[in-house]
């Protein structure tokens, strides 16, 4: 059975990825397989070279196929703030609270016809002696006024899809997958390892 390593130490991400490619003839493994593996700094300016510098990291220290998402959100009204950023917008070491009270801070009394908003992801696929491939997904959406919902995780309780009107934290990951940035690269992502894996 053929093997890829999921380059990612945020769980939610994680198993988002792994429901989506349990139906795929792959065995995947994760990070806690290689607990000696130190991930590089997420330096870049970029979505995609972010996912790159992961990707290659791992599949150089393993020696297998990787995988590896970069991603985050992009408000309009800040200029494509948080950005490459998001998971560290309040801080090094932030949590999803404190990212989503400063997100709200931010963007105190600006109406809701300017909230507008967009997740992005750009997932990077490295098989061992081959150039990074890359494929990316993005989700248009509104922020809310205030966090809604119990499910998902990051910015979600913030982030209305407006098909539905329901934030991201509201519906089910299935449903998510569906609309979401990952979701639409995730497609792309088992398109392209059916072809090169
Ligand atoms: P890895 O680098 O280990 O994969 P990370 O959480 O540091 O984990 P990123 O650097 O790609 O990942 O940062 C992504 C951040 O963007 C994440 O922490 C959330 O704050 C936000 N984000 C990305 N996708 C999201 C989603 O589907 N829902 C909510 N927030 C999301």
């Amino acid at each position: 059975m053929k093997k890829l390593v999921l380059a990612t130490n945020n769980q939610h991400k994680a198993s988002e990825i792994g429901e989506f490619l349990s139906s795929s003839k792959l065995r995947i493994l994760s990070l806690q397989d290689f607990p000696e593996l130190r991930m590089p700094e997420e330096d870049c300016s970029t979505f995609t070279g972010n996912a790159i510098k992961k990707a290659e990291t791992v599949s150089a220290y393993t020696g297998l196929p990787a995988m590896a998402d970069d991603s985050g959100l992009e408000v309009d009204f800040l200029g494509g703030r948080p950005g490459v950023r998001s998971a560290r917008y309040a801080g090094e070491g932030s949590s999803d609270k404190e990212n989503n009270e400063l997100l709200l801070k931010e963007l105190k009394g600006i109406p809701p016809e300017k909230r507008g908003a967009r997740f992005k992801c750009v997932i990077a696929i490295v098989i061992p002696g081959t150039a990074a491939k890359t494929v990316e997904g993005q989700c248009r959406g509104r922020i809310a006024e205030a966090p809604k919902g119990d499910g998902g995780f990051g910015y979600d309780p913030l982030f209305i899809y407006k098909p539905s009107g329901l934030t991201f934290a509201q519906i089910t990951t299935i449903e998510k997958s569906k609309v979401s940035h990952r979701g639409i690269a995730l497609r792309k992502a088992c398109n392209l390892l059916s072809k090169i894996l």
